[in-house]
């Protein structure tokens, strides 16, 4: 192993699971391996734009964890961040200052608070400019940073900070989550697709698809959260492959308009088996089992299912 001395980037780290010296993320993070698979596959020719997240705390100014380039934006904005860095190229290029090598691929990095809620405004107007950008959605189902606060892609039945189970609303989370995917196909985005850290094949097959196409280009990572998901670290990879299995998190692409399921489970298991594993879902299961929630969640995932 390298010594910490000679850590310069998260490349310069030989462990499985790029945890940052310094312990920035946390272990466990679903997050650090959809940017691990991201970057390893866009490369080091890479401009990063990030909202504020967990995110903003891999870099301290001017140092970053990241062999790439670096903006950071205000929560509502990154989007706007990255046509800005993408003009800047194309005039670069234009006026023969840099040529067409060495151009950048301009990645938006955000959680789901910044691409579900906060930013989505901006998200779709660059969506409907037709912006080249590459836009990793990292989803851990709440706004993690400041406390695990209910976003609005937080799944149905799920417990955050601001939606605590009660004797009034006994599920936690009572809405469903606003379909990502669904938002940028309908805006028009060329490439949009559902990935997760625990199949990696799929999401660097999805990279390499994606580099073809020129326009907004969504990934779309359900990305475990051991403190904000209440589970053992050690999880992350198994809990992942838990919510594709049982059909609860679908993996797909959507290519000019065509969706296409690019992993179908032979025979899903029961959301149980995976809702058990997290803390966030205990109130399902105890003090009594509440049979009604969990064959809810089951129902509304098997209409899914049956479409197809
Ligand atoms: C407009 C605005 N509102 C609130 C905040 C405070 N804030 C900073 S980080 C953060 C959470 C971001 O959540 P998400 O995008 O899901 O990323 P994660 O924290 O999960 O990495 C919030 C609410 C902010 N920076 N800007
Ligand atoms: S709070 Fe969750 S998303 Fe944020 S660094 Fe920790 S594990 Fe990753």
């Amino acid at each position: 192993m390298k010594s910490e001395k000679k850590i310069k980037t998260i490349f310069d780290i030989p462990t499985q699971d790029y945890v940052v010296p310094g312990g920035i993320f946390c272990q466990g993070c679903g997050a650090i391996l959809a940017a691990k698979l991201m970057l390893k596959s866009l490369g080091e020719k890479t401009v990063i734009v990030n909202a504020a997240g967990c995110f903003t705390l891999a870099v301290v100014y001017p140092h970053t964890v990241f062999k790439t380039s670096w903006l950071y934006t205000a929560m509502a904005c990154a989007p706007a961040g990255a046509q800005g860095i993408r003009d800047a190229l194309d005039i670069l290029i234009e006026k023969g200052k840099i040529s067409k090598n060495e151009d950048l691929n301009v990645l938006v990095v955000t959680g789901d608070g910044a691409a579900s809620s906060i930013g989505l405004q901006s998200t779709i107007t660059a969506i409907h400019r037709n912006l080249d950008f590459w836009y990793l959605a990292y989803d851990n189902q709440a706004f993690m940073n400041t406390g695990v606060q209910k976003t609005e892609t937080t799944p149905l039945g799920a417990a955050t900070s601001t939606t605590k189970p009660t004797s009034l609303f006994p599920l936690g989370t009572e809405q469903e989550p606003l379909d990502l995917f669904s938002i940028w196909l309908s805006a028009g985005a060329p490439y949009v697709a559902t990935v997760s850290p625990s199949y990696p094949i799929d999401f660097l097959d999805k990279v390499e698809r994606a580099k073809e196409i020129r326009g907004p280009k969504l990934f779309h990572c359900l990305s475990g959260c051991p403190p904000g998901w209440d589970y053992d670290p050690a999880l992350t990879v198994k809990i992942g492959r838990l919510a594709v299995e049982s059909g609860l998190w679908v993996l797909k692409e959507a290519i000019n308009g065509v969706v296409k399921h690019t992993y179908v489970p032979k025979k899903r298991i029961p959301v149980e088996e995976y809702l058990k594993t997290q803390g966030r879902f205990e109130h399902l299961f105890k003090p009594t089992k509440n049979e009604k929630a969990i064959e809810e969640i089951q129902k509304r995932v098997d209409k899914y299912w049956s479409t197809y």
